[in-house]
């Protein structure tokens, strides 16, 4: 029998609620409803950790940038005179006016609307009228936010000490993702979906196909079998397990004669940069994201013999997935915009000679992870609803659903770490 409501509990501090999380359970209410939380989130995770934000391909010209808001931070990443990626706070030195009001463009110099100083691309103060003599503009540079580029993602980092361990991330997966060149693929497409949910909740649905029954577009070239081990896979997926089996001994003779490498690298639990990587065969066709599993895109993004490569499966902490195929990218980032709503973008990358409507149908390349992206929209709703109700209470993860704790285990150790240091701070 379930028991009744108990009497409300006094709030707890965050606190208090990290070190009494139980382990194996989502999380308490507070984490995914208040406002106390959503700060300390952008504080102790998004403004620590390195943070996808876009591909380079969005930025393929010197003076292309575009605009990052995270929480109260906006931060600018534009393209320099060296083809370099460099990040700046849309902060202006002078009286602090955000710089740069537009999501995207292309510019010579930074240049603040307000009193019009004038920095270039490097975030040197090039020019700023009428000041006094001794005014030295090299004091007055745009505050840099650490940018780093891995095979064509490029990524930021708020902190002044970023995680060392993205080296190591990048030393990782740089071999998995470079045959796909992905610095110069052009953008397809790109969505931006808010989700009625807290960032978590996005970040948690992703990391388990046990909703998959819910995709059923997805589920015809996806398959859908999270950690399930032979002994442990559900009556209704046992066909489609032997079917997986079938693919996944073809394509990693494939993945072998073609020098790729497949193997599932994952360290999703504590490390700062927690990622897991893995190349994978997909059903049907097994060459794309589409309804039957062809690709999508007749110019493939590099030069592969056949287009039955499955994917390349990236899941980044705290904020990003990714899937590679041999026809295309498709790059998704979560940005928390409230306590109850999230940023959901998705870029679709092809060869930057590929032409839509010759080489490819929008709607064919766009249609499984955009119908996607809406049922998982609803199913994050619903889980953030249930949550604000005085009846949730925590729930237990099934073991096809380990990567949900990992999240959540990484999550946690970040917010200690924080709070941590937050303490000794004070002392
Ligand atoms: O993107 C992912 O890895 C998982 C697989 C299917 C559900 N979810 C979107
Ligand atoms: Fe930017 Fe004055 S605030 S020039
Ligand atoms: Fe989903």
């Amino acid at each position: 029998m379930n028991a009744p409501l108990p009497a409300p509990a006094p709030a707890a501090a965050p606190a208090d609620l990290v070190s009494r999380r139980v382990a194996g359970h989502s999380l308490e209410a507070p984490f995914y409803v208040s406002d106390e939380f959503f700060r300390l989130d952008i504080e102790a995770v998004f403004a620590r950790s390195w943070i996808f934000a876009a591909a380079e391909a969005e930025l393929p010209e010197p003076g292309d940038y575009i605009t990052v808001d995270i929480g109260p931070y906006s931060v600018i990443a534009v393209r320099d005179d060296d083809e370099n990626v460099r990040a700046f706070h849309n902060v202006c030195r002078h009286r602090g006016a955000r710089i740069l009001n537009d999501e995207r463009g292309s510019v010579g110099n930074i240049v603040c609307g307000y009193h019009h100083w004038t920095y270039g691309v490097d975030g040197t103060l090039l020019h700023a009228e009428s000041q006094a003599p001794g005014f030295d503009p090299s004091c007055f540079g745009l505050r840099a936010v650490h940018a780093r580029t891995v095979a064509g993602l490029v990524f930021l980092c708020l902190a002044p000490e970023p995680p060392a361990d993205f080296d190591e991330f990048a030393s990782t997966v740089e071999p998995y993702l470079a045959p796909h060149n992905l610095p110069r693929a052009k953008v397809a497409a790109q969505t931006d979906l808010v989700e009625h949910a807290n960032w978590k909740l996005t970040m948690e649905n992703n990391r388990e196909c046990y909703h998959c029954a819910g995709h059923p577009e997805l589920q015809r070239c996806y398959f859908p079998l999270y950690n399930f081990t032979e002994d442990e896979v559900p009556p209704a997926l046992r066909t489609t397990f032997a079917r997986f089996r079938r693919a996944d001994a073809e394509a990693r003779a494939t993945y072998e004669s073609l020098g790729l490498p497949y193997a599932a690298v994952e360290e999703l639990d504590t490390r700062p940069t927690g990622f897991r990587i893995e190349r994978e065969p997909l059903d049907m066709a097994g060459e794309s994201f589409t309804y039957d599993g062809t690709a999508a895109v007749k110019r493939l993004l590099a030069d592969f013999p056949t287009a039955r490569l499955g994917h390349l499966g990236l899941h980044l902490q705290p904020n990003a997935w990714f899937h590679v195929a041999a026809d295309h990218a498709v790059l998704f980032s979560v940005v928390p915009l409230a306590a109850d709503r999230t940023l959901v973008r998705t870029t679709w990358l092809v060869h930057a000679d590929a032409e839509e409507g010759t080489d490819y149908d929008l709607d064919t390349l766009t249609g499984v992870w955009a119908t996607t992206n809406e049922q998982d929209a609803v199913f994050v709703a619903r889980a953030q609803r249930g949550i604000g109700s005085p009846a949730y209470v925590p729930g237990p993860y099934s073991p096809t659903e380990s990567q949900v704790e990992d999240f959540v285990n990484w999550y946690v150790s970040r917010l200690k770490a924080h709070l941590e240091t937050d303490v000794t701070a004070e002392r």
